[in-house]
């Protein structure tokens, strides 16, 4: 309860933040785009997102945080960062009648080209499948991109959720880890891999691969075919540069 009460004053008194990692091409070793995630600067000390995000799902106050979050992140890819921006979108958020109406307000009012915005949904997103490929669809309309992200490690099948309207397949940090190690695990990670790039490529969709942390596991990705890559290798999570005004670009 004091986690909830907590949130709700962290709304009132701004003390929500918007982190920044890069995810880069590793042919060209170029900055393609960004994923924003939320940090909270609470008076007690920086709390996860993994420890209040689950409360703000169960308790409805995702809906205003995850409209902090699109705007924040939004106006930061029209002012000072290139390329595309990623944005995580919980299921609440997805499920509210007018979400695409909201995106396109949001992109609208912040002066940012549609075709920069990426979603990240988890498959929890398109359990209403009817649904979902009706909002994907007007989603692509817009010009917006799609990623379904944390893939492979849901229930759902692969052919199933490869076969949305997407643009992008964001390889679970899980495979990540164990590529490279010794033994079965290693092994069967490279499998898993080398199973959703093909499976995207099936789909003409990008791979994003997520937790890269070590340079054998970026050469493996990407001799796996993998089209991107995100992780403490090449960036952490981070703030825009403090002094970052209109003209600023961050890489
Ligand atoms: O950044 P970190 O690894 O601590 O994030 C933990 C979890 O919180 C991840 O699952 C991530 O997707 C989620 N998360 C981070 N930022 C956001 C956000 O802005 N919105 C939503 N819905 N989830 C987020
Ligand atoms: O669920 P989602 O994929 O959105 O979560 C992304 C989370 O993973 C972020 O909270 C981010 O801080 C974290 N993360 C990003 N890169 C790495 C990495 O290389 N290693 C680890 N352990 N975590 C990472
Ligand atoms: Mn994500
Ligand atoms: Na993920």
């Amino acid at each position: 309860m004091a986690l909830l009460s907590g949130m709700h004053r962290a709304l009132e008194r701004n003390e929500f933040r918007l982190h920044f990692q890069p995810i880069i091409h590793p042919i060209s070793g170029e900055v393609t785009a960004h994923e924003a995630l939320i940090r909270w600067e609470s008076p007690g000390g920086l709390v996860s997102p993994a420890e209040f995000i689950p409360l703000a799902e169960v308790s409805g106050l995702i809906i205003p945080i995850g409209q902090w979050v699109l705007r924040e992140a939004v106006r930061a890819a029209a002012r000072t960062l290139r390329g595309h921006i990623a944005v995580n979108i919980s299921p609440l958020e997805f499920a509210q009648p007018q979400f695409v109406e909201n995106v396109t307000r949001v992109l609208c009012e912040e002066g940012l080209e549609p075709g920069r915005l990426m979603l990240e949904l988890t498959e929890n997103s398109l359990i209403d499948a009817h649904r979902g490929r009706d909002v994907l669809r007007d989603l692509r309309a817009l010009g917006v991109r799609v990623a379904l992200d944390d893939f492979g490690t849901g229930y759902s099948s692969f052919s199933a959720l490869a076969g949305l309207p997407v643009e992008v397949l964001k390889i679970d940090r899980s495979f990540t880890l164990h590529l490279g190690t010794a033994g079965p695990e290693g092994v069967r990670a490279a499998e898993l891999v080398r199973a959703i790039v093909a499976l995207a490529r099936a789909f003409g969709l990008d791979t994003v691969a997520e937790g890269v942390e070590t340079p054998i596991q970026a050469q493996l990705l990407t001799d796996l075919g993998c089209t991107f890559l995100q992780g403490y290798l090449f960036g952490r999570p981070s703030p825009l540069p403090a002094a970052a005004g209109e003209e600023a670009v961050m890489p």
